[in-house]
Parts: structure tokens; sequence; C-alpha cells
């Protein structure tokens, strides 16, 4: 019981530390242009150290990575947004994060990040 409870209350803490970080206007809701440009920022991070060799082709990759991610981003909302105010709160990142791998993803590199 004790270490189920230390378990959890770690886990809501690095979402919530993540859920701060993407909430760039701190208005206790993550709209879809906050949710794009942190992923953005976490691609171009990723790919500064894996492709250092790919200047021709780099505009047409970006503009597939933005349509990828803007996709992604509109299934996370779809599912995840329960109150269809085209946000995500606090609970329903913690959902989206629990549920879809993708945003678990995100919420370790955020939390990596941060320290
Ligand atoms: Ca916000
Ligand atoms: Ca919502």
């Amino acid at each position: 019981m004790g270490l189920s409870v230390v378990a959890r209350g770690t886990l809501k803490e690095r979402i919530r530390l993540a859920f701060a970080m993407v909430d760039a206007d701190k208005s206790g809701a993550l709209s879809k242009g906050e949710v794009i440009k942190m992923l953005l920022r976490l691609a171009d991070a990723g790919e500064a150290l894996s492709c250092l060799n790919t200047k021709s082709s780099e505009r047409a990759e970006q503009e597939q990575r933005l349509s990828d991610i803007t996709a992604f981003v509109d299934r996370v909302f779809d599912r995840f947004d329960v109150n269809k105010d085209g946000e995500l709160q606090i609970d329903e990142f913690e959902r989206a994060v629990r549920e879809s791998e993708a945003f678990g993803e995100l919420e370790k590199k955020l939390t990596l990040r941060a320290k």
C-alpha cells in the first residue's frame, strides 16, 4: 500500500510538471497550439542529434513532421478532450498520458529535460 501510493504520487507529480511545461501561457489548460509547439521543439532536439546530414530534404521533412504532429494532436484531442472545450485540462491530460503511449513518451521526455 505505502509503496503504491508513492509510485502513484510520483507519476502524478511528473504529469503535473509536464503539464505546467506545455501550458506556456499558464491558463491551466493545454491548447492544440501549445501541444504542437512542444512536440515540434522535442522533435527538433531529437533531429539535431540523430540526423545531422539531411540538409536538402530538411524543408520537406519539417512540413511532413508538422502535419504528422498536427494529425496526432487532433487524434489526442478527439479522444481525450472529454468536455469538448478544445483544450486539455489537467485531468484530461493525465488520462492522455496514462492511456496513450505517445503521450507517455512526451511526458517522459519533458520530465527528463526538467532535471
Ligand atoms: Ca494554455
Ligand atoms: Ca477539455
